[in-house]
């Protein structure tokens, strides 16, 4: 019988030093990466949100599932084979982590997936675009993405630009709440929407710097609690995509979606795809600059994390 004891991960040498040193790691996910974002944007975009963590002083970890084996850290050549086979590569929330490394397969982590894993590394500061939330309508699919269970439940800090006007936003911030998730807008008193600052909901909490997002998770971390938090960065002004141009296009997007079917996971893959071919790629171009911001923030955050913790 193989030796449950056995190392299951593979951390980086480079990510692994830096843990090891105390030096500011930041974990990056994969989905966005396989279904976020086409070929070959998806590579281009990854490897230089990478080299935004870096840049800002803080080693990049991103993480994904090569053949069963999840990869804290990954090689150019691992990055690229999950860019180029896309769609082609199963989507791994937290409960697609048994079967997956069970049956060695490739697989792309989700917020959940990847917050567990790099929890489990010992990464406690991690940088997205957007996280999942409630669907429209979730209230009666409970189409509600394990992204926020996820938060409940692992002791890390999500930094993101807020979640996609594609989700119900006042029913995910009820579930963040339910989960005891602390949830903290940076620089703003209003909770973001992705493309646009503006959501219209308040946002439970309000941080000013990446010394104060970093105070948080050190209390967070000193509780104990065991559950984690989202740092919300409006996305920069200059870089907004036109509010009323992507709303008309998510509406067409969830019209369609309902049209056709479209279920379970296959549903935001489905309406992130619609949306950036609606908008002509422009939305593409704002989540690029987005992601990259948050990933500067996050650095940024991760930097003072390690510091407080000396
Ligand atoms: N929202 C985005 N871009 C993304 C995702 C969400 O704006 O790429 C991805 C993330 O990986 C997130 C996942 O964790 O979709 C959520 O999927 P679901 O709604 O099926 O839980
Ligand atoms: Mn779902």
């Amino acid at each position: 019988m193989a030796n449950l004891l056995e190392p299951f991960m593979r951390i980086s040498p480079e990510v692994e030093a830096a843990l090891a040193e105390g030096r500011p790691v930041v974990a990056l996910e994969s989905t966005i990466i396989s279904h976020g974002m086409p070929w070959p944007d998806n590579l281009a975009t990854a490897l230089e949100v990478e080299g935004v963590v870096r840049d800002a002083g803080a080693v990049p970890a991103t993480i994904a599932i090569i053949q069963g084996v999840p990869h804290i850290g990954m090689q150019r050549e691992q990055l690229e084979h999950i860019a180029r086979r896309g769609t082609a590569v199963q989507k791994v929330s937290r409960r697609d982590l048994p079967l997956v490394l069970a049956k060695r397969m490739d697989g792309a982590t989700t917020v959940s997936a990847t917050a567990a894993l790099a929890a489990l590394a010992g990464v406690h500061v991690f940088v997205t675009g957007g996280i999942g939330g409630v669907h429209r309508g979730g209230e009666v699919t409970m189409d509600v993405s394990a992204d926020l269970t996820e938060l409940g439940r692992t002791p890390i800090a999500v930094v993101c630009a807020g979640a996609k006007s594609i989700l119900d936003i006042p029913r995910t911030l009820e579930v963040l709440e339910t989960q005891g998730v602390a949830v903290a807008a940076y620089g703003t008193d209003e909770f973001p929407a992705f493309f646009t600052p503006r959501s219209g909901c308040k946002a439970p909490a309000r941080v000013d710097s990446a010394e104060e997002a970093a105070g948080m998770l050190a209390s967070l971390r000193r509780l104990g609690l065991g559950s984690g938090m989202l740092v919300a960065v409006p996305v920069p002004s200059e870089h907004a995509a036109e509010g009323e141009e992507v709303e008309a296009a998510i509406h067409t997007a969830l019209q369609e979606a309902e049209q056709r079917g479209i279920k379970g996971n296959e549903v935001t893959p489905f309406l992130l795809e619609r949306v950036r071919s609606l908008t002509g790629g422009r939305s593409l171009a704002a989540n690029i600059k987005l992601v990259k911001n948050n990933a500067r923030v996050g650095a940024a955050i991760a930097r003072q994390y390690a510091a407080q913790l000396r």
